[in-house]
């Protein structure tokens, strides 16, 4: 009886064990199953040491953001900078009476040593009276800053000290394209011969709104002489195109064999909804410098940036968007020199800027981007009446072949002055808004 009872036992118990294991087993079974298949992973926390390539993981729309940039850390970006300016030396401005104004600088090149740089210089009678009463503008009196000029060029060792040297292209005599005014200026090196592009105004800017088209001239060497060599070389839009009247800034680089000439157009602007405007970049691609110039079906290729920056950058193109548009203040890189996408967000960035870029023209495939240029300040008068423009240098480490932190930092630190200088209207006219 004992012994059939411990039988009894025991084969219950061993069967109540079977029955656990197999009944465990199937859990575990059921458990492995629901983890491949719907159980949700273990929540997984983005690391606290920088990833240098996307998390597996689920990310925010920022996270996500972040590994879409050159490098996920800014100062690891070698598309990011500061910039710090520097005064050139020996421009001279009339005591800055608003006579004379030097304004958008063309690119500086090198040459046998010598730092050649195009820009366009007014030096009238009286200061500009503003492109609002342009109708009231004569040949002695400009309407904008930049009526009334010429194409001046100068010469540095170092690109700080600047020897004035003289007339580069100036106006022709009317009615040739120009004849009003020739204004910002960029330059081409092309199978041995210079090629100046340029704003060739026939009116007062103001009149008709910024209407300007590009003429070119070319020379053997970077003093010139300066041969016309054409007008119009990028043609206007067709009317309700957005480039129908503007094709300002030119900016030439040899990309993948050819002139890959940028250019700009303020559009959604004229006649009448001025401060309604919009920017475009637009890029025509020539085989000759006098052209023609095929514009690209993708155009406008940016839409931010109020003149044109564009450098060689690796196997694509790099560009600085400054003050207009959604993305102003952003560096952008191309790979294909056509599609830009944000690289960085910069502050302080140059107005005009025109870098110093050696590869521009040498279309090497890899470009080692720049740490240098000229810019310009429009507000170099402490009064619109005597409005003029001066010339300035930028520093910068957006190259492949500098490593410098200074450029690297996040912070920018302004005197409060400098805020306060941004006052509301009403701080200004305490009578009211
Ligand atoms: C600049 C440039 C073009 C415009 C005017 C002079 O900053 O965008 O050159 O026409 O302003």
């Amino acid at each position: 009886m004992q012994v059939h009872s411990f039988l009894k036992r025991s084969t219950l118990s061993l069967f109540a064990v079977a029955s656990l294991i197999a009944c465990s087993d199937q859990k575990t079974e059921a458990k492995s199953a629901s983890t491949e298949d719907s159980t949700p992973k273990e929540h997984q926390v983005f690391p606290h040491k920088m990833p240098s390539e996307k998390p597996d993981m689920p990310l925010s729309a920022a996270a996500e953001r972040m590994f879409n940039y050159p490098t996920p850390r800014v100062q690891d970006n070698e598309l990011f900078s500061q910039f710090k300016y520097t005064e050139l030396k020996g421009f001279d401005y009339n005591n800055g009476d608003g006579t004379v104004s030097r304004r958008d600088p063309s690119r500086p090149i090198l040459v046998d040593g010598k730092y050649y740089l195009y820009y366009t210089k007014r030096d009238t009678k009286v200061p500009p009276i503003g492109w609002d009463r342009a109708n009231e503008a004569t040949d002695e009196i400009p309407s904008t800053d930049w009526d009334l000029c010429d194409i001046w060029y100068a010469t540095s060792e170092d690109g700080t000290t600047w020897k004035e040297e003289g007339i580069a292209v100036g106006r022709p005599e009317k009615p040739k394209a120009g004849w009003r005014s020739v204004a910002t200026p960029d330059i081409l090196i092309w199978k041995g011969k210079y090629y100046l592009y340029y704003q060739a105004f026939n009116e007062p800017s103001g009149l008709r709104g910024d209407w300007c088209p590009v003429s070119v001239s070319y020379a053997d060497s970077p003093s010139g002489p300066w041969t016309h060599g054409g007008d119009s070389v990028i043609p206007f839009g067709k009317k309700g195109e957005w480039d129908q009247d503007a094709t300002h800034d030119p900016q030439p680089i040899v990309y993948k064999g050819k002139i890959h000439l940028y250019y700009k157009a303020a559009y959604n602007k004229w006649p009448d909804i001025r401060d309604k405007y919009a920017v475009g970049h637009g890029l025509a691609i020539a085989t000759d410098p006098l052209g023609p110039f095929e514009k690209h079906p993708l155009n406008p290729v940016m839409t931010s940036g109020h003149e044109t920056t564009y450098f060689p950058f690796k196997e694509g193109v790099a560009t600085l968007a400054i003050k207009d548009g959604n993305e102003r203040y952003t560096m952008q890189y191309a790979k294909d020199g056509v599609n830009f996408e944000i690289a960085s967000v910069v502050s302080l960035a140059p107005t005009a800027a025109a870098p110093f870029a050696a590869d521009a023209f040498t279309d090497s495939g890899d470009g080692r981007g720049v740490s240098w240029g000229l810019c310009h300040f429009t507000n170099a008068s402490n009064t619109p009446k005597k409005g003029y423009s001066i010339l300035a240098r930028f520093d910068c480490d957006l190259s492949l072949d500098v490593d410098d932190p200074s450029y690297k930092k996040t912070g920018v630190w302004h005197k409060p002055e400098v805020y306060f200088a941004q006052a509301p209207k009403q701080n200004k006219n305490p009578e009211g808004r």
